[in-house]
């Protein structure tokens, strides 16, 4: 799956919510309840993931979760990234 261009990838944001294109990754801050609300999101995150064998970097801080998507094997942003990105916005809007 080849890396995207950086116009692929500006393209590509209309279509998410909130995430940002730096570094070569795809970032979004994620912001819940509380801490129980993020740690819920992770687990729902997992089983996606394995699915999709491609995983998010992840970084918790309380209430908030914070994400980096690249493709390791590529060295940046493909379509498996803008894919996990879409079903990760399809998570955040099941968890309470
Ligand atoms: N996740 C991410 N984000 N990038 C990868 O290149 C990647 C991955 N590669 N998950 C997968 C696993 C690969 O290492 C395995 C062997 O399929």
């Amino acid at each position: 799956m080849p890396r995207l261009s950086v116009q692929e990838i500006d393209q590509a944001l209309k279509g998410l919510r909130n995430w940002r294109f730096e570094n070569g990754e795809l970032v979004k801050e994620f912001k819940f309840a509380d801490f129980d609300s993020s740690i819920r999101f992770l687990n729902m995150v997992q089983p996606v993931a394995d699915s999709l064998d491609h995983h998010p970097d992840l970084c918790v801080y309380y209430n908030r979760v914070i994400v980096h998507l690249t493709t390791h094997d590529e060295g940046g942003v493909t379509d498996l990234d803008l894919k996990l990105a879409q079903k990760l916005d399809e998570l955040e809007k099941m968890v309470h």
